[in-house]
């Protein structure tokens, strides 16, 4: 009975660490999903979506939600961050591999708050807040439970000009 007691004991916590790759039991609603050297967290909160995303460079990062191929139609959120100062654009990918800010599109606008960052040896974490739906047609709307693709972007290492050229594009999905 006793080694029953200590397997179902042992079976709870091997559960629990398989359990945790998705953060399920994230008491404060966050998820995370780590995908080639970069990764993303995020959370509702109301009708927001709270971000943070690091990434394997000291120049600019991205993210990009329910685009179609890599940049292509993706509602781009794109920061850098050189000492104190953290510069966080809302962007559209215009095409796969193109992006522009949401403020040069006919009708576009800025809707990213709460914009903060740090730069680490080798990386960049930016952090923001977005509405899940907010109107604007170079946003996507996003819902709370259903999947959506992902475009994770960073440029070269030093290079913080948010319009110079990337380095590493991968796609993949979340669960909102
Ligand atoms: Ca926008
Ligand atoms: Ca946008």
């Amino acid at each position: 009975m006793k080694k029953l007691i200590l397997f179902s004991a042992f079976l709870s916590v091997v559960l629990l660490a398989i359990g945790c790759g998705d953060n399920p039991f994230d008491p404060d609603g966050w998820k995370t999903k780590s995908y080639q050297d970069f990764t993303l967290r995020w959370r509702t909160q109301g009708s927001n979506l709270e971000v943070e995303l690091e990434g394997p460079s000291t120049g600019w990062i991205a993210v990009g939600f329910a685009g179609s191929y890599l940049m292509h139609d993706s509602n781009i959120i794109i920061g850098s961050v050189s000492g104190s100062s953290v510069n966080i654009r809302d962007d559209f990918g215009v095409d796969s591999n193109t992006h522009v800010s949401d403020s040069s599109l006919q009708g576009g606008q800025q809707n990213v708050s709460d914009k903060s960052g740090s730069e680490d040896s080798g990386s960049t974490t930016i952090s923001f807040t977005t509405p899940l739906d907010s109107g604007d047609l170079y946003d996507n709307v996003l819902i709370e439970g259903q999947s959506c693709t992902v475009v994770l972007i960073c440029g070269e290492n030093g290079n913080d000009n948010l319009d110079s050229n990337y380095r590493t594009i991968v796609n993949t999905s979340i669960t909102i």
